[in-house]
């Protein structure tokens, strides 16, 4: 396998003109006719991608090439420099099998859908092309086809039975393309932009599936309204539509004019989505629209430079979802989700930074780094620059680089010219992997506050040192009546260690660090119960008030499944919280939603023990039935009271009573033997508390009854039985899991090959901490049996599941052994994809 470095990349010594396609679509023989205008930028040959292609012929400006400049073996058509003029017309005929292309990248069906799925490298898969993100080319598509809607990029030209033409006149890389065929319906709306123009809206979905497309419509109309009041960003075509399909290695793909989507991030109704789905098509649907500008209008100059559109859009949808939420909510699931993914990510063998030098295969880069950690970079830069300088230096990116393919480098580079700042140092953030460790040490004397930080970062893979970094450090502080003695404040930490003082103060404050998450590292420092509860009590910021909680309750759970005391703090701390929790029932939510058992070893690991799953799952449980034994009352008067009359709204207060709701239920369960779950679940009249329901049922073993009558009224909604596939899984006891995991994927109904469904099972088990990591190793050799199946059939996704296994390193030898002996057996198999052996290879290194 060849790995590619950042530092080989060269520009392309081609310009495209234009980039002219006719499909000839047919399932297993469609037909491709390329016309591209080249002209010469500089010296060297012409070097085409193209993979799995078979080529009838090839010609520059009618000229006829010979096949034999074919390079089968590296996927790539090289014409020597020498027959070629200043400008001239490279001509292709080749023949692709969609059907065939169950690694669905390139032109697939989907249930009887042509699509398509280009980014990073699937256009190659499609013609010859330079097939790189900085050659960008207005592009004109004619598709032949008996499928009554026909869709590319940009504005249709015409539109005949059996033949539609389309022109995208915004320059766009290869990757951005897209091509939908099928038997499609659409529910319509439009959108008038800031400057007065009209764009026809369309979501395109089976029929049928009509009337769960709404939710899709209304966000996309909120996502273009927003960008223009957050951004000034108007949208720059005559239609703009979204297409729904089954089967999808990502979520959605934010090609030119034409999103194609999985339809789980489109399809949604009262009855088949929950609280969470929704937000998240509100979320994706915003953060594919406004991929509009960043990403297509200003491209990345390769993938190296990924997350340069990916961690901006995320801050985007973040800004977004927060908006037309909760902020305050949003902050803390986003810090919840960074944590169990990024951290996770940073900690391990696949530790790479955001903006990473080398890769074998770009497909494994779509990660939490990339996308996540890449968004709280931009959080940390608007913290430092300032509301007015982000703003600023916004705007300055648009103007600056409209049309252009950019790196990290002009990024940063407009922040420094807008506001002024030397953020050379800022820039480590972007280079090097690792999650910083902040370590606070408190000086206590005569009405002064000294406190002394330090921060280390541990080498990750490749990266043995680590200088130190900017760290925006907010920081408040409560008296201990209570009262907030020092509102926010931002520190600006640029040493590996660093002293701030805070004078005149009349009795020793508890510090509320970390406000907001202002920086994505770990925090070590000393705190007790006590103080930890003052803040839970008290503090004036929100994420730093659940935080308090959380580690408390962390504290409560570590100690127990290290055998140490009770967690008598944290199960008192909950009486305060609950007293009060009609008052805001998001936040007594998130806080009676224990610290899951993936977070607890993670936790554990990072204070340099081993992490049992057995202990760390029973000493959850016992907590768990602790609290509901303790304030049963107040639990179950809580539960009822949070009852939701009135037809379903999928919005942020509702949402919030749900949540708390369930968060009740889920403590009741576990000493109620799953009544109140088996009355909800026949009660409920929505997806949320009926999933909610069954999951408590299936986890107190109680579920022979609800899963039959869930499988008979859904059984021919694959979305929803998606949900049935994963919460099995997921939610059984550990010790029943695997044995209740290997049922499941007998056949009829376990169809593999579609990503959803795969994922929901296989991903549901690995999601069960103590399950996956079962000390018989019968949970990582069920994983690799499946991941060994799926890997010929689709690479990417097989790939991707494959970080499940990146912690094994921190359980005990047993396990170690097991973990070793399943990735080896995958390691070995013959045939193994670039994608899944380059993962297996970081994993094992
Ligand atoms: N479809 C993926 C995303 O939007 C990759 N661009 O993040
Ligand atoms: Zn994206």
């Amino acid at each position: 396998t060849v790995t590619q470095y950042l530092a080989d990349w060269r520009p392309y010594p081609f310009e495209v003109t234009q980039t002219r396609l006719e499909f000839d679509l047919a399932p297993r023989t469609t037909r491709v006719r390329s016309q591209i205008g080249f002209r010469r930028k500089d010296t060297g040959d012409l070097v085409l991608d193209g993979a799995g292609l078979k080529t009838l012929s090839l010609a520059i400006d009618g000229r006829s090439l010979d096949l034999g400049l074919i390079r089968a073996d590296q996927e790539k058509l090289v014409i020597p420099a020498a027959d070629l003029p200043e400008s001239f017309t490279f001509e292709a005929e080749v023949e692709i099998d969609p059907e065939a292309n169950t690694a669905l990248e390139g032109l697939y069906l989907s249930g009887g859908i042509f699509c398509t799925q280009c980014e990073a490298e699937g256009f190659r898969h499609i013609t010859w092309y330079p097939d790189r993100p900085d050659v960008m080319a207005p592009f004109h598509v004619t598709i032949r086809s008996d499928k009554p809607v026909l869709l590319s990029n940009g504005n249709p030209m015409s539109n005949t039975t059996k033949e539609a033409v389309w022109h995208d006149p915004w320059p766009k890389p290869a990757y951005l393309f897209a091509l939908v065929a099928g038997d499609l319906v659409a529910i319509s709306d439009s959108f008038t932009t800031m400057s007065g123009r009209k764009v026809a809206l369309n979501v395109w979905v089976r029929p049928g599936d009509q009337d769960r497309a709404g939710y899709a419509m209304e966000s996309l109309i909120r996502s273009m309204k927003w960008d223009e009041e957050a951004y000034g960003r108007e949208y720059d075509l005559d239609v703009f539509n979204i297409v729904a399909v089954d089967d999808f290695n990502m979520g959605a793909m934010e090609n030119k004019g034409l999103n194609i989507f999985n339809s789980k991030l489109v399809l949604a109704s009262a009855e088949t989505a929950t609280d969470g789905d929704y937000e998240r098509i509100e979320g994706v649907i915003g953060h594919e629209y406004f991929h509009n500008w960043t990403g297509n209008r200003i491209t990345c100059r390769d993938w190296f430079q990924l997350c340069l559109k990916e961690g901006l859009t995320v801050f985007r949808d973040q800004q977004f979802t927060s908006d037309m939420r909760s902020a305050a909510v949003k902050r803390i699931h986003d810090v919840q989700t960074l944590r169990a993914r990024q951290f996770r990510e940073d900690a391990g063998p696949l530790a790479h930074p955001p903006c990473p030098d080398h890769y074998q295969e770009i497909n494994n880069f779509y990660t939490a780094t990339v996308y996540e950690k890449g968004a709280e970079v931009i959080g940390m830069l608007k913290r430092l620059v300032g509301e007015a300088g982000y703003r600023k230096a916004l705007d300055l990116y648009f103007d600056r680089h409209d049309g252009q393919a950019c790196t990290i480098e002009d990024w940063i580079t407009v922040f420094e010219d807008a506001t002024g700042r030397d953020l050379t140092r800022f820039k480590r953030w972007y280079t090097d992997a690792g999650t910083p460790r902040l370590s606070l040490s408190e000086e206590w004397r005569d009405g002064t506050l000294t406190l002394n930080f330090r921060q280390e970062t541990v080498p990750t893979p490749g990266q043995p040192d680590k200088p130190p970094r900017v760290i925006p450090i907010a920081l408040g502080l409560i008296g201990p009546n209570g009262d907030e003695v020092l509102p926010t404040t931002m520190l600006e930490m640029t040493w590996a260690e660093q002293s701030f003082r805070f004078d005149g103060l009349g009795a020793r404050p508890v510090v509320s660090l970390l406000r907001g998450f202002s920086a994505p590292v770990t925090v070590s420092r000393e705190i007790t119960a006590d103080e930890q509860a003052l803040l839970l009590a008290h503090d004036t910021d929100p994420y730093a008030r659940w935080q308090a909680g959380h580690d408390l309750a962390l504290d409560a759970l570590i100690a127990r499944a290290t055998g140490v005391t009770d967690g008598a703090e944290f199960r008192h701390a909950i009486g305060g919280l609950l007293a009060d929790a009609e008052s805001d029932p998001a936040f007594a939510a998130l806080c009676l939603w224990l610290p899951g058992e993936e977070e607890i070893a993670t936790t554990i690991a990072t204070r340099g023990l081993t992490p049992d799953p057995d202990a760390i799952h029973a000493a959850r449980e016992a907590l768990a039935r602790d609290i509901a034994s303790a304030h049963e009352q107040a639990l179950a008067r809580l539960y009822d009271a949070m009852d939701n009359p009135g037809p379903y709204r999928p919005d942020a207060e509702g949402g919030a009573r749900r949540s708390l709701r369930l968060a009740c239920l889920g403590l009741l369960s576990r000493i109620d033997a799953g009544k109140r779950a088996g009355t909800l679940f026949g009660a409920a009249s929505n997806m949320t508390e009926r999933q909610g329901a069954l999951e408590c049922l299936i986890a107190t073993g109680k579920d022979g009854d609800a899963l039959v009558a869930f499988a008979q009224e859904f059984g021919s909604n694959r979305l929803v039985m998606d949900k049935w596939f994963m919460v099995q899984p997921l939610r059984t006891a550990p010790g029943l899991a695997v044995a209740r995991a290997r049922e499941l994927a007998a056949p009829p109904d376990f169809d593999w090959k579609n990503p959803n469904r795969f994922r929901a099972l296989i991903g549901g088990l690995t999601g069960n901490h103590a399950a996956f990591h079962a000390a018989d190793g019968s949970g990582y050799g069920f994983v690799v049996d499946w991941l060994m199946r799926l890997d010929p059939v689709n690479p990417q996704t097989t790939a991707r599941m494959c970080s499940a296994f990146e912690t094994w390193t921190r359980y005990d030898a047993g396990r170690q052994a097991h973990a070793r002996a399943a990735l080896s057996r995958l390691a070995a198999m013959p045939g193994l994809s670039r994608n899944t052996a380059e993962m297996v290879t970081r994993i094992l290194a």
